[in-house]
């Protein structure tokens, strides 16, 4: 039988990483803004009874706290625990619904995770799915260990995998510029934040089940 002889991850492991660590290429990923701040921004901007999913972990919860805090009324379905798999959820539903726009939130680390089925959008040029990225360029949920989204080049990536437009935002202003309402997709839009997020924020109190069918149920508002 197979034997260990000490743990396979070091318990000090991941100390370091937590918040402020440096991306694999060495970036300090301490002085962006953070994705909360900019996720508010982008609840303000956005439509009213957009149609959002958004990917797992803190992300999320970020949302889910902005929108319980200032009741702007937006159709959100939280991808608890499926990391990877929001933007194959909003494919999906532009599969069945092609008259609506779908917001997907994501996160670096989710992309590289599934990347596969987003070859559907070259087959399918879904003209309404917006597809947002938070890039943090780590695992930030959990504990913010560095990935390889940074050494992807990410503007042949998503032209080779068929979207029409990919638009990279560094700076706040360069959100307002963009008219949510009226953008054409696959559009990919890459927002750079900070590699943290405050530790206590809320949790959704409603279980994913319930969730889903407010989402479902609201989709056609
Ligand atoms: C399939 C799967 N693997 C791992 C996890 C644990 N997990 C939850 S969020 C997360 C990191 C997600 O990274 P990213 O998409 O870059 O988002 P960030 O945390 O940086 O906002 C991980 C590893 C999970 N929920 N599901
Ligand atoms: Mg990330």
């Amino acid at each position: 039988m197979l034997k260990f002889k000490k743990n396979i991850v070091k318990n000090i492991c991941f100390v370091g990483f937590m918040g402020s660590g440096k991306s694999i290429l060495g970036k300090d990923l301490s002085k962006l803004y953070l994705r909360e701040e900019l996720l508010k921004i982008l609840v303000n901007l956005l439509p009213n009874k957009s149609n959002i999913i958004s990917t797992t972990g803190i992300l999320s919860r970020e949302l889910n706290e902005i929108l319980d805090k200032n009741k702007k009324k937006l159709n959100n379905f939280m991808c608890v625990g499926g990391m990877g798999h929001a933007s194959a959820i909003a494919t999906g539903i532009l599969h069945e619904i092609e008259s609506k726009k779908i917001i997907c939130l994501d996160g670096d680390g989710s992309i590289l995770m599934h990347m596969g089925h987003l070859s559907l959008v070259a087959k399918e040029h879904y003209k309404n799915f917006i597809h947002i990225v938070f890039n943090n360029s780590a695992h930030e949920s959990v504990g913010g260990q560095p990935n390889n989204y940074e050494v992807v080049d990410r503007n042949k990536l998503f032209k080779a995998l068929g979207y029409k437009e990919n638009i990279f935002i560094k700076n706040i202003s360069d959100i307002e510029n963009y008219d949510f309402k009226n953008l054409v997709g696959p559009v990919y839009i890459e927002i750079e934040v900070e590699n943290s997020s405050n530790k206590n924020l809320m949790r959704p109190d409603k279980p994913p089940v319930e969730n889903k069918e407010s989402f479902i149920r609201k989709i056609h508002e």
